[in-house]
């Protein structure tokens, strides 16, 4: 199967930074790290090419080439995501659609023609949507009634990027928070459990990093880094010693700021972490 991965554009905003990238040469702040992880649960055996929008257009061969073409974004992305999914369709290739936006209102993904809605966190809806496929089956809706853990989940397909697009790359070590603000979509989507990678499952993703040459900034996407106390120090005891090692190549940012960004910095202080 020929899998073409298509992250919709942003619309310009305050987290745009259009202008600072271009002072730093760059074209988008992060990488499409859902998409990037659909890839490495998919079967492996499947071919797989990547395009972020809001890097460049798709091309021709591109298009051609694809069997299948999978969506995926956030809210903000509806007017573009909406936009691949028909032509897409135009071409008469059969579509996927999946993550925040698809999961928060499906109805409106499902009206635009896409074929099979994989919805909820894809550890557990991929494989009902492969399964389909691999039953001839040519349309479906697939949820998850749990959240899954994820210790299983495999290292992003890092190798999928363009990487001298990016300022920063992204890594996730849980989803989830205790919390329950209502502006937030957090809870609704992962949870207000706290689930955790392991540490060597984190170390793995950045030593993949620093093996595919990525040196700089790392953001940690986790929507409460230290959602999880416990499991945040085994963290970051961890990668103290794996940054030692590596001579402090990377520099760390999260986004739990606001409340959380004083006890964060100190936990993060206390290991010896750069960030
Ligand atoms: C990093 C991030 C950003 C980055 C963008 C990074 C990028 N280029 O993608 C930045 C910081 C710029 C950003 C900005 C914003 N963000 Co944001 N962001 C995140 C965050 C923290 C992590 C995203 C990520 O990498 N996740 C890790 C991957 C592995 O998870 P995932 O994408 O969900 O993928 C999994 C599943 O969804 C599924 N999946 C994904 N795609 C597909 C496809 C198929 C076919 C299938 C089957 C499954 C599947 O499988 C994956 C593995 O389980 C999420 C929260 C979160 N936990 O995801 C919020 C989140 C996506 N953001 C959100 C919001 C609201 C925003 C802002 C609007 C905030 C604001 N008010 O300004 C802005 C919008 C930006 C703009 N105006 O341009 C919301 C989206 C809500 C929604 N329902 O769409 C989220 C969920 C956070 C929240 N508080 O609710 N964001
Ligand atoms: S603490 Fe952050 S991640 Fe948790 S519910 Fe509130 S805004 Fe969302």
């Amino acid at each position: 199967m020929k899998v073409l991965l298509l992250y919709p554009l942003f619309p310009k905003s305050f987290w745009s930074f259009e202008k600072a990238l271009a002072l730093v040469n760059k074209k988008a702040l992060l990488p499409p790290l859902g998409l990037i992880t659909v890839a490495a649960i998919l079967p492996q055996e499947w071919e797989y090419k990547l395009v972020d929008r809001n890097i460049r257009e798709v091309t021709e061969q591109e298009w051609n080439w694809a069997e299948l073409v999978i969506v995926s974004g956030m809210i903000v992305q509806k007017e573009d995501l909406l936009a691949q999914i028909r032509e897409a369709k135009r071409r008469g290739k059969k579509v996927a659609a999946g993550g925040p936006y698809p999961t928060s209102l499906a109805d409106e993904v499902q009206a635009a023609g896409v074929d099979y809605l994989a919805l909820d966190e894809g550890e557990l809806t991929l494989p009902l949507l492969v399964e389909a496929i691999r039953r001839g089956e040519t349309s479906g809706i697939f949820r998850a009634t749990e959240k899954p853990s994820v210790t299983e989940t495999p290292i992003p397909r890092y190798e999928l990027l363009e990487f001298s697009a990016y300022d920063n790359m992204s890594v996730q070590f849980s989803r989830g928070c205790p919390f329950q603000c209502e502006f937030c979509d957090i809870i609704v989507l992962y949870g207000r459990k706290s689930r955790t990678k392991t540490p060597e499952q984190l170390i793995g993703e950045l030593e993949r990093l620093y093996e595919l040459g990525w040196r700089g900034s790392v953001f940690m996407v986790d929507d409460n880094f230290i959602g999880n106390k416990r499991n945040v120090k085994l963290l970051l005891q961890e990668l103290k010693v794996w940054m030692a090692q590596k001579n402090y190549t990377f520099q760390f940012c999260n986004r739990s700021f606001g409340r959380f960004s004083q006890r964060s910095r100190i936990a993060r202080t206390n290991a010896g972490v750069q960030f």
